[in-house]
């Protein structure tokens, strides 16, 4: 993997206990458990955020031109594969700090990696989600014990004064809804690196409102905001995510989701892992680093540096069965007045 010097850093190698405290400290961590996300400042420096985005740059306009990138649903453009393959990328799920921060908002060192990251460029896909495997239904595992597996979004670029960034609702990730908890537009600048749990409701591409900065929109109607009550993106968006997990049932149920053909047939994650880099070099740098990679599917890694161009110019993934959230309160009257003015304008 093609990693720049990280002055001062201790080597992987070392990194086996819970992460070095200065990146985050225990009320750090309490809030996290308590708002299902978190902030960590000034994780990267200037020079690796510039790196970064040169890197993936390239590796996303080679991917489009081969058509190995996922059917984009705005103009986003997202290669199908995890940042392991990527050159000048896949250092960070063996950086230190990365790891110091995700095993300690986990509580437990032995993380494991299962070819579940990327990049995107560009777009502005919205609306509120969770990405858990089961996020409707209370009574299902996923929702019985404190949850384990967490999404890293490195953000490259300011979030703070722009749009952009990710809207998250704070201590959603201990509600089986999408309409639970305050909406917060997250104020990441860039060198920060932004976690939350995969059961916390969140949505990309916040739109910041001019003069109202603490007003966090609905997803639904930030695309319909004149634009200039919109503060601007500062460049084209480029963000990176990797989700790490333990050897538990959480990551069992996550991976069972993601490999069952029949409910959710090639699906992004599945599509992603066929071109992943699973050789054994790869593995080998986690391992050193203290991670374990998993390789879901006994088909992991078959199409990695693949050459061939894609007919259609894209991968198009399956679709998951639609969640089914619970609606309460003044949420249920927004989409009653939503289907009515919709039913008014549909043409007879
Ligand atoms: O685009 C973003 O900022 C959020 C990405 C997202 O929704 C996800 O990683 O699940």
């Amino acid at each position: 993997m093609n990693r720049p010097e990280v002055p001062g850093s201790p080597s992987p190698g070392s990194a086996r206990s819970l992460g070095r405290p200065e990146l985050l400290s225990p009320d750090d961590v309490l809030q996290f458990q308590r708002d299902g996300f978190l902030v960590v400042r000034d994780v990267l420096r200037a020079d690796e955020v510039a790196q970064l985005r040169g890197a993936i740059e390239r590796h996303t306009a080679r991917a489009k031109e081969l058509g190995q990138v996922l059917r984009p649903t705005t103009d986003e453009l997202v290669p199908v594969t995890d940042i392991l393959g990527m050159p000048g990328v896949g250092w960070l799920l063996s950086d230190p700090r990365i790891l110091g921060v995700a095993r300690r908002l986990i509580g437990r060192a032995d993380l494991v990696y299962f070819g579940d990251s990327s990049v995107m460029v560009g777009g502005k896909n919205r609306g509120f989600h969770k990405d858990n495997a089961v996020r409707d239904t209370t009574d299902h595992p996923d929702w019985l014990s404190p949850y384990t597996l967490i999404r890293m979004g490195v953000y490259l670029e300011d979030h703070k004064h722009h749009s952009g960034g990710l809207k998250v609702r704070r201590g959603s990730h201990l509600h089986a809804d999408v309409t639970s908890g305050a909406i917060v537009d997250v104020p990441s600048q860039r060198g920060d690196v932004v976690v939350w749990s995969l059961r916390t409701t969140h949505s990309g591409f916040a739109v910041r409102v001019r003069g109202l900065s603490k007003l966090g929109l609905q997803p639904r109607f930030e695309g319909r905001l004149p634009a200039w009550l919109a503060r601007p993106e500062p460049c084209v968006r480029i963000a990176v995510f990797m989700t790490f997990g333990i050897d538990d049932h959480h990551l069992r149920n996550y991976v069972a989701k993601h490999t069952d053909q029949a409910s959710y047939p090639d699906n992004y994650v599945y599509q992603s892992w066929l071109f992943s880099d699973g050789t054994a070099a790869t593995a080998r740098t986690l391992a050193e680093a203290g991670v374990t990679l998993l390789r879901p599917i006994p088909e992991y890694g078959s199409r990695f540096g693949l050459a061939e161009r894609i007919p259609g110019g894209c991968i198009i993934p399956g679709r998951s069965r639609p969640d089914v959230y619970r609606v309460r309160g003044l949420e249920k009257w927004i989409q009653r007045a939503g289907r009515a003015m919709r039913s008014l304008a549909r043409p007879r």
